[in-house]
């Protein structure tokens, strides 16, 4: 069992943060303002570097088009790296247009698909400009009622906007496929589930890859046996963390369940997804409602490389004799004894090793950024969610 090293494994971590985080946000019931949210993407990268500046591991924000729309995205990726930051993934927007209510992509109507297809063309040209890697594709597309439209033509209309895109890849581009198994349609969604993310992948060629948002499954689902099958193919392009109760919460990662986050991390550290090389891109998705989102995202970031480093003390020899002498409970234990490690002490060593407070949620609290914004900022953005 091949298994990398603690520090370089924690060491090339980077967690994405994604741009709506910093916003207003809520549910369809409200969204409740906070005080001092970014007013547009410059500052929202601005916050951004915040998070990275503190936890040393959030190195590249995430865009979502059209919310963060800007006329000159040369000028959004130098504002980052000026703030020591990058831009990240470009996250296409088909759902949110009156036109797409039976769909975009997989709309009956091919003047509706035309348009939705030439919005992901755009995104292409965005991250040509901001120099992003990957095109994330989320589909709200499916049906509300049996009949209500094809199934099979449906998958036919989606593989050919597919197919454009990804003739439209330069290289060292990719196309993140993300499913969800349901909501905003209920009967049937196009991309349901990792298997039809994964087929339309293998259909399209190697620069097509899967996005595992873990809120976007059946309860009870086991997710680590998803990454272990993707990342065994060699399909695991992406993550979208977060955290759920019920559906698609859309909760701080690791607030939920921390044992489930250590297990995916675990099929990760196993899969060899640490090294940069098997192109694994850790983000975030998610919401702050009624939190402080800065804090919310360092919290989260927080959380995955705790679960992380936890992942990386696994005894690998240990558990492949465990395994290989069919020993069920000695196994177990070898898991069991890394998740219940108080790994906090480590991070803190590493964060210092690196110049980095040992605890970045109390040395952003005491750097007087918030009060800073506050006062500067007035009439904050709202994330696009829960208008
Ligand atoms: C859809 O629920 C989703 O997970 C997709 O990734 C969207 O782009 C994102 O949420 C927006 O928050
Ligand atoms: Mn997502
Ligand atoms: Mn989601």
């Amino acid at each position: 069992m091949s298994m990398i090293d603690f520090t370089t494994g924690l060491n090339n971590l980077a967690i994405e943060t994604p741009s709506w985080a910093y916003g207003n946000s809520g549910t369809r019931f409200k969204v409740f303002t906070q005080h001092g949210v970014p007013r547009d993407p410059f500052e929202k990268i601005t916050d951004a570097a915040q998070v990275h500046a503190f936890t040393g591991a959030a190195p590249t924000v995430a865009l979502h088009i059209p919310w963060d729309r800007v006329s000159d995205f040369a000028a959004l990726a130098t504002h980052a790296t000026d703030q020591g930051v990058k831009l990240g993934a470009i996250n296409a927007n088909v759902f949110q247009d009156d036109d797409y209510m039976l769909g975009s992509v997989t709309n009956p109507d091919p003047r509706v698909r035309r348009k939705a297809i030439d919005h992901l063309l755009e995104c292409v040209d965005i991250m040509d400009v901001t120099g992003s890697r990957d095109l994330k594709l989320w589909f709200s597309d499916g049906t509300n009622y049996p009949g209500q439209d094809d199934i099979r033509a449906r998958q036919d209309r989606l593989s050919e906007a597919l197919a454009e895109v990804y003739d439209r890849l330069g290289d060292g581009q990719r196309i993140l496929l993300e499913y969800k198994l349901f909501e905003p349609a209920f009967y049937t969604m196009d991309v349901p589930d990792w298997g039809t993310s994964f087929l339309h992948c293998i259909a399209l060629g190697p620069k097509a890859t899967v996005c595992v948002d873990t809120g976007h499954h059946a309860p009870g689902t086991n997710i680590e046996f998803i990454v272990a099958m993707l990342l065994r193919a060699g399909r695991l392009g992406a993550f979208d963390f977060n955290s759920r109760f019920y559906a698609d919460d859309d909760l701080m990662v690791g607030a939920a369940d921390p044992f489930q986050l250590f297990r995916i991390m675990h099929e990760v550290v196993r899969g060899g997804g640490l090294d940069p090389a098997t192109g694994v891109a850790f983000m975030l998705d998610q919401c702050h409602n009624i939190e402080p989102k800065i804090q919310g995202q360092i919290r989260s970031v927080m959380n995955a490389q705790e679960a992380t480093a936890k992942a990386l003390l696994v005894d690998a020899d240990a558990l492949k004799a465990a395994q290989s002498a069919g020993d069920v409970l000695g196994a177990n234990a070898v898991l069991m004894d890394a998740y219940n490690t108080d790994v906090r002490p480590l991070l803190a060593s590493w964060r210092e090793e690196r110049g980095l407070a040992a605890d970045p949620m109390a040395a952003y609290k005491a750097s007087g950024y918030f009060d800073k914004i506050v006062a500067e900022r007035v009439g904050g953005t709202q994330a696009g969610w829960g208008a």
